[in-house]
């Protein structure tokens, strides 16, 4: 089994305290400022680009990840909304299961039919416990996975299930707020996670100043992801400042 992407992220942590991930939805909706997302990470001490979405609305996302991939100066891990969107273009996978809900399809559903063609593709897997949070809103993959989130003020029920990943052997625990989240995930429930689990955490959705991720890593957080507020044009300067609240070593 491949674990150069995995060993690399150990690494970042090791080196620089915690990771920066930029999250770029291959969708229709993205499509004319995709480059200009992976040029900026370029330039802006990005560890990796996740990349994936819960609903495509057109065909081209296999067409637009060969563009990111071209263009990335940094690990493309695909972060998978579903099976469809799997493809060679990738350094490696994020191979998940959402552990926050009780729907067998994507349990283990979506993963049994992914895993022939992961094999036969040959691509890095990371096994990766998907926990789902509520950010104050119906996120895109509650309703697209029908899963009920974890209430944000019950950081034992989360530590419950982060705990569960740790001992199923899940290399990295994702706690998910749901992209466009009104409310990150709490720094108080990060805090209750990391103080009883020994791999590391990424935390994402919501997230929308750097003062947000830097007080998230100083919960204890290993990995920040930033999507919403990173794909507007605009905003792309931006990233520099996420780098560097990120990166306390
Ligand atoms: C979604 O956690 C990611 O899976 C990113 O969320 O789009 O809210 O930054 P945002």
């Amino acid at each position: 089994m491949k674990t150069k992407i995995y060993h690399y992220l150990l690494n970042v942590v090791k080196n620089k305290g915690a990771g920066y991930f930029v999250l770029i939805d291959p969708d229709k909706k993205n499509h004319s400022n995709i480059e200009d997302v992976v040029q900026a990470a370029n330039k802006s001490e990005v560890d990796a680009l996740l990349v994936g979405g819960s609903l495509m609305m057109d065909a081209g996302n296999h067409d637009r990840v060969a563009q990111i991939k071209k263009n990335a100066e940094m690990p493309v891990i695909f972060f998978p909304g579903g099976v469809t969107q799997l493809n060679g273009y990738y350094d490696a996978m994020f191979f998940m299961s959402i552990l926050s809900g009780r729907n067998p399809h994507y349990l283990i559903g979506e993963q049994a039919i992914a895993a022939p063609i992961v094999k036969d593709i040959g691509i890095e897997t990371i096994p990766m416990g998907y926990l789902l949070l509520d950010g104050g809103t119906t996120s895109t993959v509650e309703f697209m996975s029908s899963t009920k989130p974890i209430p944000m003020d019950r950081p034992d029920i989360t530590v419950a299930h982060a705990l569960a990943a740790q001992y199923l052997g899940m290399k990295i625990v994702y706690l998910e707020a749901g992209s466009g989240a009104k409310i990150p995930v709490s720094v108080e429930t990060i805090e209750a996670v990391n103080s009883q689990i020994e791999i590391p955490i990424i935390v994402g959705g919501g997230i929308k100043t750097p003062k947000d991720a830097e007080e998230r890593v100083k919960a204890g957080a290993s990995f920040i992801v930033t999507g919403t507020v990173t794909e507007k044009s605009e905003n792309l300067s931006v990233m520099k400042d996420f780098s560097e609240a990120i990166h306390r070593k």
